[in-house]
C-alpha cells in the first residue's frame, strides 16, 4: 500500500514513521509512506497556506487553491510545478490529461476534521484494503469548504475532542492501517482480529516477575490449563467491557461488538 500525507508539518511524522512496526513495515516494503509539504504548492513570496475567513471571524482558514493543487499533484504523481496556480481549472501539463481530478475520480482521500465521522476499526479495515490512501492534514481553524467537496472522499475525526490540526489523527490512522497489512503482524494477532475476542475490551495481561510490589499473578495463568485460561480471560474481558464500555455490549449507539 502507498500512503501520501499532505501537511505543513512533515517533520511531525518523523518519530511515528521511523519507529517500531511502522518503520519495519516500510523497510520490508509492505507500505510506502510519502510525506508532502503543502508549502511546496504555494505561489506567493511568503509561501502562505492560510488566509482570513470570508464573512469575518477569528482565526485563519487553510487555502483551497493550495490544497487542491497539492492533492492533484500527489494523486497523479506530478511535481508541484505541474499544478501550482491551477485554482480555476484542472492541471494541464501539455501531455495526457491527468487521470485524477478534484471533484472527479480520485484515490481514497481522507480529510481530517473535528466534524468528520469518528475513526473506527471498521473504517480502518476498509482503508487497509485500498491500494492507495491520501491523508490531508489541516491546521488553523480548518480548511476551505471546497476542499471538503472536491478533494475528500472521506471526512474523518479521531474522536470527540479538539486538536490543533489533523497530524495526530493521520499518524493514528497510519498505525491502525499498517498493522492490518499482510505480513506486518504475526498470524496470532491477525487471527485475534477476526475472533470473538475482538468484540470485547482486552483482558488483563501479565508477564514476569511473578510478584510485583506484593501483587501476584492470577494462579490460573500458570496452571497450564488452557481451557481454564481462556474462560478466565473471557470473564475478565466481559467484566471490563461492562464496566467501561457497556455500549460495546448493548448495541445502543456504540461502536458495536465487531468494531473494537
Ligand atoms: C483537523 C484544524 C484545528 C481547532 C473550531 C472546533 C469549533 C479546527 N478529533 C479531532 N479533533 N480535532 C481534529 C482536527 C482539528 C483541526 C484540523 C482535525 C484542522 N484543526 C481546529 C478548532 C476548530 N471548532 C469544534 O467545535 C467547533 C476547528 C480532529 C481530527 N481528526
Amino acid at each position: 500500500m502507498r500512503i501520501d500525507v499532505l501537511t505543513i508539518f512533515p517533520g511531525y511524522f518523523a518519530g511515528p514513521l521511523d519507529t517500531s512496526l511502522v518503520a519495519t513495515a516500510r523497510a520490508r516494503g509492505a507500505v510506502d509512506v510519502r510525506l508532502h509539504d503543502l508549502r511546496d504548492w504555494t505561489t506567493d513570496r511568503h509561501r502562505s497556506v492560510d488566509d482570513a475567513p470570508y464573512g469575518g471571524g477569528a482565526g485563519m482558514v487553510m487555502r483551497g487553491d493550495v490544497l487542491v493543487a497539492a492533492a492533484e499533484s500527489v494523486w497523479n504523481d506530478l511535481p508541484p510545478s505541474a499544478t501550482v496556480g491551477t485554482a480555476g481549472a484542472p492541471a494541464d501539463v501539455g501531455g495526457a490529461p491527468p487521470r485524477y481530478v478534484a471533484g472527479g475520480a480520485r484515490p481514497r482521500t481522507v480529510v481530517f476534521t473535528p466534524r468528520g465521522r469518528p475513526l473506527t476499526q471498521a473504517l480502518v479495515r476498509e482503508l487497509a484494503d485500498e491500494d492507495r490512501l491520501v491523508l490531508v492534514c489541516g491546521r488553523y481553524e480548518g480548511i476551505d469548504e471546497r476542499v471538503h467537496e472536491l478533494v475528500a472522499t472521506d471526512e474523518v475525526s479521531l474522536g470527540d475532542y479538539v486538536l490543533m490540526g489533523g497530524e495526530v489523527a493521520a499518524a493514528a490512522m497510519v498505525e491502525a492501517v499498517v498493522r492490518l497489512l499482510p505480513g506486518v503482524l504475526g498470524n496470532a494477532a491477525s487471527a485475534a482480529e477476526e475472533s470473538f475476542e475482538g468484540g470485547l475490551l482486552e483482558h488483563p495481561l501479565y508477564t514476569r516477575p511473578p510478584e510485583l510490589r506484593g501483587r501476584t499473578v492470577p494462579p490460573v495463568l500458570t496452571s497450564g490449563d488452557h481451557a481454564a485460561v481462556a474462560a478466565w480471560r473471557r470473564a475478565r474481558a466481559e467484566e471490563r467491557t461492562r464496566a467501561v464500555r457497556p455500549d460495546l455490549l448493548d448495541g445502543t449507539g456504540g461502536a458495536g461488538p465487531e468494531e473494537v
